[in-house]
């Protein structure tokens, strides 16, 4: 109807992608056959019927088994650049992406091949497809801060092609206050600092991240809506909340769309925007949890054009370049 019109017509920023959530099973496939890798499943059928997640660790178990597929720089490039073209197709002019180079230096895949992929599919977007882009490297969770530590000095010769740090992976019993220092020693060399907090984890991450992580987004954030006072303070100082509806029905964070709070956050004045995550594994990429809040939700178009103009107020894009889009 209307708002599906309305939302694919407007120009939006996407704020919270993982780039190997983007790698889709044809291309699972392509790589496996290109790289002479085995596979644990026949097809891509059998692959997808693994997509029914009961909560985030089970999902993370097979997107992590997938990235193996990545090998050379090709493979990063291409991956990189398929996401932009969906960027394209999605009136997405502005993109903000997440990679876990732990999870492919742990495979011995050097991480100038990953980056260096990753920035010439980002270099040749902005020329060729329209689209504007930022890089955040994550660091995993699960894993000590010490592997952090590491990654971090593996990442001082790419600093420049960096624009900011992440935290992400298996979040219950990870608090955010463990990665102080790295994050710290981040903000020291000028880049921006996000984490994923109160996605599966409860308020108290939401408090840490900003507080000890001193983050400028918290990715997810929906269980803030459990924290009252800070909701009000999250709402007051204009911390972002980088939502994924899709994401948070698949990982069983709500059971159906219609009882997702992110139409509740954003009529209480907290800066909430929507964006896909993991769109291959996930159900689609920005349009399509659009779509799904349209059809579960059924937002005003004042709030739709609200939500849109959040995707670039809590963008790193300076001023100029965000009012441009507003
Ligand atoms: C993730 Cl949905 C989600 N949560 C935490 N870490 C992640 N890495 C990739 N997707
Ligand atoms: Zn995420």
């Amino acid at each position: 109807g209307n708002a599906k019109e309305l939302i694919r017509r407007l120009p939006k920023a996407e704020l919270h992608l993982h780039i190997e959530g983007s790698l889709e099973p044809d291309m699972v496939f392509a790589l496996a056959a290109r790289n002479g890798i085995d596979l644990p499943y026949a097809s891509q059928q059998e692959l997808m019927k693994r997509y029914d997640f009961k909560d985030l660790q089970s999902f993370l178990d097979l997107y992590y088994q997938a990235t193996a597929v990545l090998l050379t720089e090709e493979d990063f490039f291409d991956l990189t650049w398929a996401y932009l073209k969906k960027c394209q197709a999605d009136r997405v002019v502005h993109t903000e992406i997440f990679f876990d180079p732990q999870s492919h230096t742990s495979r011995g895949v050097p991480f100038a091949v990953v980056i260096g992929g990753i920035r010439r599919a980002l270099h040749m977007a902005e020329r060729e497809l329209g689209v504007t882009s930022r890089l955040i490297m994550c660091f995993l969770r699960h894993l000590p801060a010490a592997d952090a530590f590491a990654t971090w000095k593996m990442a001082a010769p790419f600093l420049n092609q960096i624009d900011g740090v992440g935290l992400d992976s298996s979040e219950r019993d990870f608090p955010p206050g463990l990665f102080r220092e790295v994050f710290a020693l981040a903000r020291a060399a000028g880049l921006q600092t996000v984490a994923h907090a109160g996605e599966e984890g409860p308020p108290a991450y939401i408090r840490e991240a900003i507080d000890l992580l001193q983050v400028a987004r918290i990715d997810h954030g929906v269980r803030i809506t459990e924290a009252p006072q800070l909701l009000a303070e999250v709402a007051e100082r204009k911390i972002p909340l980088t939502v994924c509806p899709l994401s948070n029905v698949r990982l069983r964070v709500y059971d159906t769309m219609d009882t997702h709070p992110i139409l509740a956050l954003l009529d209480q004045g907290v800066r909430v925007m929507v964006n896909s995550d993991d769109p291959a594994y996930f159900g689609g990429y920005v349009n399509a949890n659009y779509e799904a809040l349209i059809d579960a939700l059924a937002p005003t178009p004042e709030q739709l054009i609200a939500l849109v103009k959040n995707s670039f107020l809590s963008s790193f894009l300076d001023e100029a370049s965000k009012h441009s889009w507003l």
